[in-house]
Parts: structure tokens; sequence; C-alpha cells
């Protein structure tokens, strides 16, 4: 494996709340070590190239990291123009951080990236397990239902990282490894929707309780 600065790379951003460990995954992943103070990698993007030996074939990516605008979620569309690959980052000690990775910056990639995007999630600071507020069994039903790769990471202790890009690349490199996962959870959703709106049927809802649905949606948006 090799790293260099010249932009000559598949595109790979990183999105998720401030403080998941995006700028320390990149580091992990570029220089092999875990610089916990440090708030950026100082440039733009990094590139590296993989070996995949499952495929035999080499996968160049350029990887952009946010200057911190995740905070104000002032992520525009340029963030995700022309990116081939997505990592979704959210730590397993911190709900809010998965909430809005579902609420808030998948729907961000739905809306600006290309509908063709490989989508991957990162359920990071794995090595605080002891103080997990993310079942990793829901992590995985929310990865499968949208057709993405999950792992649990660690910047820490150097553990999923490597796995996680390589299963990515593994994923965009060949149509066929996609076209099986990303097939079934779409069949998967057309039925639980299809349940969603019978057990509605059946379900009469009082006023009150319509009410509560619309504040909560209100609030929901307002937080992304
Ligand atoms: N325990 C633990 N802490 C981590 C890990 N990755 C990042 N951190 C901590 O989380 C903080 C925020 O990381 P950073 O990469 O700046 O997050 P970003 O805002 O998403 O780029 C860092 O200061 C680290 O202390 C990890 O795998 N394990
Ligand atoms: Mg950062």
């Amino acid at each position: 494996m090799s790293s260099s600065t010249e932009e000559t790379g598949n595109k790979l951003v990183l999105i998720g709340d401030s403080g998941v460990g995006k700028t320390c995954i990149i580091s992990r992943f570029i220089k092999g070590t875990f610089d916990p103070n440090s708030p950026s990698n100082g440039a733009s993007y990094v590139s590296k190239t993989i070996e995949i030996p499952e495929l035999n074939q080499e996968l160049a990516l350029d990887i952009w990291d946010t200057a911190g605008q995740e905070k104000y979620r002032a992520i525009t569309k340029f963030f995700f123009q022309n990116a081939k690959m997505v990592i979704l980052v959210y730590e397993i000690t911190r709900r809010e951080s998965f909430d809005n990775m579902k609420n808030c910056w998948y729907p961000l990639i739905k809306e600006h990236a290309d509908p063709d995007i490989v989508i991957g999630i990162a359920g990071n600071k794995s090595d605080l397990y002891l103080e997990e507020d993310v079942p990793e069994k829901e992590a995985k039903d929310f990865a499968k239902s949208i057709g993405a790769v999950f792992k649990l990471t660690s910047a820490q202790n150097n553990s999923g990282i490597d796995d996680l890009f390589k299963e990515l690349g593994i994923k965009f490199l060949d149509p066929n490894s996609e076209k099986i996962s990303s097939d079934t959870p779409k069949t998967e959703q057309k039925n639980e929707k299809k349940k969603e709106k019978e057990s509605k049927r059946n379900i009469k809802i009082n006023k009150k309780d319509v009410d509560k649905k619309n504040k909560e949606q209100k609030k929901k948006k307002n937080n992304c």
C-alpha cells in the first residue's frame, strides 16, 4: 500500500456528527497513527492506493474530510460532487450521533450525492464497548436496509478500519457484489412499507397522537 497527495483516485468522503472520529479514522488509515488532538488532516483530501487481493486489483482513493463545517450542518452539495464512496460515521457511545446519521446525514447523501454512490457505515469508538449506547444489531439492520457496508471501528485501537475501506472498495469495483447487497434491502424495504401500511390501517389514531407525531417530526427536521 502507498500514500500520496496527488488527485488521481476515486473520491471517498466521510460524514457524520462532529467528534465521532472522522479525522482520527482517516489519520489511522493513512498514517497508521492515533492523534486525538489533531483537529484536521491539514488537507482537503489525502490519497492512498489499497490492494484488494480478493479481486486481484488495486484501488486509488482520494479521501475527503470535512473542515469541521458539519458542526454547523453546513455541508454543501459540492462536498459530495463526483464522490464514488461515502462513509457515514457515528460513535457507539453516543445515541444522538446515530440518530443524526439516520435522520440528517443519510438524507443529505440521498439529496446531493450520485444515486449509485457506495455507502459504508462506521460505528466508531468500538474500544468503548462497555459504554455502548447503540446496539450493534440496530446499526447492522439500518446498514442492511440502505445497502451499506457496516463495520465497528476504533481509530484508537486500529480495529475494523482497513477492513471497512477494503470492503467498500470491493463493493465499488465488483458490480455483482454491489448488486446482490443493494437489491436485497430494496425488497425488504418494500415489505416493511407494506407491513407499516397494513398496521396503520388497523389502528385508529386520535388527533392527540397525530399532533404529537407532527411535533416530533418538526423537531427532528430542525435538528438537522
Ligand atoms: N476512545 C476513542 N476515542 C476516539 C476514537 N476516534 C476518535 N476518538 C476521539 O474523538 C475525538 C474526536 O475525533 P475527531 O477525529 O476529531 O472527530 P471528527 O470531528 O469526527 O473529525 C478525538 O479527540 C479522540 O479523542 C476511537 O476510536 N476511540
Ligand atoms: Mg474532523
